[in-house]
């Protein structure tokens, strides 16, 4: 297992290289160049410039998240050529410069989403947290507004403003496109990106959706082990792996985690993985993101990083969206000392399940 941390660049990152260096056991991280619109080719210039960066502060960057898919594939539209052949050059320059995986998503429109990105917990942390009954409230556009009111100043990953500026047209278009149609044109998509990631030696991994079931009445086709199955069967390739996100698939209570990860570990199919933890609150629909720790939260996280261990050893991973404690101000989810926490958490669990696997072949 390969231990990293989302760094959001120099520019952008309330969090220092330096700083991600010295949490223990830390290999790299997985970027992101959090300006790009989706659509756009990511230069070899910015590419190399951010991961020379990372590189210097003797830190790898093997998994780069977030190349964002324009709307106009999941849409199906006649422009989406122009696009999938800008992704195609994307992946060859990321694999110029050491890129093996490259998170993404298929989620039409809005990307992960809460309806509060602070919510106070009764230790004087915050949380971010969802609650679909106060989403029945909110228009798509008062919940964009509200999300870009409360990040504190900083992008948020997945919530580009170009993105979001037509949302009310591009809801729309949506009305004519169903599960089976996105699927289909999730078909196209693999089919136009796939054999070059094959060529380069790159894996795409989808990221779950966030929350893990339907929102807005949006076709969404990744939040569940049945749902990634018929994912994996548009394009049988090596290369159409999952980002197995715990958190995104937690947050449907349908969803056994561990059980997830060996299906998906056991096919060889796990590209990487987001691992946190998040409690439910008085119903299905409702959670707040708790630390890592298992008894903080609905997850196990020890049988998690057994079913990594026993089925994607030596894949990425990275502790996700972490509270905001100890008085940090940053970009929501993203802080330092709470992630930072989660990964020490993360990795003794990790020297637990190692000993005891050694031990025991040891005594057979
Ligand atoms: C949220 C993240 C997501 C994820 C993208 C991948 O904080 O986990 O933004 O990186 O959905 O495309």
């Amino acid at each position: 297992m390969k231990m990293t941390f989302r760094w959001f660049g120099s520019k952008s990152d309330s969090v220092s290289l330096e700083q991600i260096r010295q949490i223990p056991g830390m290999t790299g991280v997985m970027g992101f160049l959090d300006y790009k619109p989706a659509g756009d080719v990511w230069t070899e210039e910015e590419i190399k410039k951010y991961i020379d960066e990372v590189h210097a502060a003797g830190l790898e960057c093997e998994v780069i998240e977030s190349v964002n898919v324009h709307e106009d594939i999941k849409l199906g539209l006649p422009t989406r050529d122009k696009y999938i052949e800008n992704y195609r050059i994307t992946i060859r320059n990321l694999a110029k410069y050491g890129v093996k995986c490259i998170v993404y998503n298929f989620m039409p429109v809005l990307d992960w989403l809460r309806t509060d990105l602070a919510r106070p917990n009764p230790d004087g942390s915050t949380s971010m947290y969802y609650d679909e009954a106060e989403l029945g409230t909110l228009s798509p556009i008062d919940i964009v507004k509200r999300t870009a009111d409360n990040c504190n100043g900083f992008s948020l990953p997945g919530w580009e403003p170009e993105r979001l500026e037509d949302l009310e047209k591009v809801l729309k278009l949506y009305e004519n496109v169903d599960e089976e149609k996105l699927l289909e044109n999730y078909r196209y998509f693999l089919e136009g990106i796939l054999p070059t990631c094959e060529e380069c030696g790159v894996v795409m991994a989808c990221h779950p959706d966030d929350p893990g079931w339907q929102i807005f009445g949006l076709p969404r086709v990744a939040h569940s082990q049945e749902g990634y199955d018929k994912i994996i069967k548009l394009y049988d390739s090596p290369c159409n792996t999952v980002c197995l996100c715990t958190g995104s698939l937690g947050s449907n209570v349908d969803n056994d985690v561990p059980s997830i990860i060996r299906h998906f570990g056991k096919m060889g199919r796990i590209g990487c993985l987001h691992v946190r933890n998040l409690k439910h609150l008085g119903s299905d629909r409702c959670f707040c993101e708790s630390s890592h720790l298992s008894s903080d939260g609905d997850l196990d996280m020890y049988e998690i990083m057994k079913a990594i261990y026993e089925t994607c050893p030596n894949t990425y991973i990275r502790p996700d969206h972490g509270r905001m404690i100890w008085g940090e101000v940053g970009r929501p989810g993203y802080g330092l000392y709470d992630r930072a926490l989660g990964v020490c958490y993360l990795n003794g669990l990790w020297e637990a399940i190692d000993k005891a696997a050694k031990s025991d072949t040891e005594v057979k």
